[in-house]
């Protein structure tokens, strides 16, 4: 299978993040990606395809605060990485204020997701990655390493580790080349906040999520099972939550349930938001799954016989990064 990755992806490290009330190292490494070529073999680079496929998903002045927020932090006098530590409730998101440290929570949910000098360039190709494997993807199968991860990025916000939603900018152009209709099935562990937001009133576009019920997981205010969509896009989400320790036993039947409603969806093209961190061993992360678990997960998305684009979500042990990933990719490709 074809993989898309572009160097510029490593640039961003961020150095810490708050973990239970103190610093950790951070669980989003470049490490990570890495692991995952060195299992699967060298990658295409990526074409830059510019902003418009950008823009069309996120808002304008997130993308502005983005690509300037390091840059704000350090005239601030401020080191290191730039972090959120204050948010706007629902209702105040209007006031246009000048001073990083609100402008960070207005554009954000989390603390967890630090901006560093480069956090924009490796973004930004993250993105480009994922659109140039949708330029293969309608031949066959591709895989975009992308990194940093996307899923938990919404229109105007950051969070999750995740800065531009890959999938989302790739769903979407992909429905504007006239490829659709186009589903995205995200199976990481973590519910995918940010594309369901992005998509929840479109009708035009299928959102299903197996992850963590976040009655008990991060990102705890989204991905219940109650989710299904608003206004014009009531019934276009499903979202199939499912306990901490669930092996494949518990993840099959969920499975099911998510491939028919892509095959019932008249899906023409799927993308795939793919986190190996439903692995047993994963740091962060509390389902069971196994490594030949991953290439059943695979020909199981295989049987629908789409066009299909996978983009990398999260998955944290990174030892075991890239032998995960390559047997969910073996089982597409089977
Ligand atoms: N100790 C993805 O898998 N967890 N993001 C914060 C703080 C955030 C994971 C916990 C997990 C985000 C793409
Ligand atoms: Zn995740």
């Amino acid at each position: 299978m074809i993989t898309i990755f572009d160097p510029h992806q490593l640039l961003h490290a961020p150095l810490r993040e708050l973990h239970n009330g103190g610093w950790a190292d951070h669980a989003e490494i470049p490490g990570r990606a890495e692991n995952v070529l060195a299992a699967l073999g060298p990658a295409l680079p990526a074409r830059d395809l510019g902003m418009a496929p950008i823009a069309a998903v996120h808002d304008e002045g997130y993308l502005a605060f983005l690509q300037a927020a390091h840059r704000d932090w350090v005239a601030a006098g401020r080191g290191g990485d730039a972090i959120p530590y204050v948010w706007p409730v629902v209702g105040r998101r209007e006031l246009d204020l000048t001073r990083i440290d609100a402008r960070l929570g207005r554009y954000s949910y989390d603390a967890g997701t630090p901006i560093t000098a480069h956090s924009w360039t490796s973004a930004y190709w993250s993105a480009q990655t994922a659109l140039t494997a949708l330029d293969e993807a309608t031949r066959a199968p591709a895989f975009a390493l992308c990194r940093p991860p996307g899923h938990h990025a919404g229109r105007d916000y950051l969070g999750g580790y995740c800065f531009l939603n890959s999938a989302a900018i790739a769903a979407a152009e992909a429905r504007r080349r006239g490829l659709g209709p186009v589903a995205i099935l995200d199976v990481d562990y973590h519910h995918g906040n940010g594309t369901q937001d992005i998509f929840a009133a479109d009708p035009d576009m299928l959102f299903v999520s197996i992850h963590a019920d976040p009655a008990t997981d991060y990102p705890f205010y989204w991905g219940h099972a109650d989710e299904r969509g608003t206004g014009a896009g009531e019934g276009t989400t499903l979202n199939l939550p499912l306990p901490r320790g669930s092996d494949w036993a518990a993840y099959e039947p969920a499975l099911d349930r998510a491939i028919d409603a892509v095959a019932a969806y008249a899906t023409r093209f799927l993308v795939v938001s793919f986190g190996a961190d439903t692995f047993v061993d994963d740091p962060i992360s509390h389902f069971a799954l196994r490594r030949p678990d991953f290439t059943r997960l695979g020909q199981r998305i295989a049987t629908l016989d789409l066009p299909t684009l996978i983009v990398m979500e999260g998955g944290y042990a990174t030892a075991d990064l890239g032998d995960n990933v390559a047997a969910f990719l073996a089982g597409i490709a089977s």
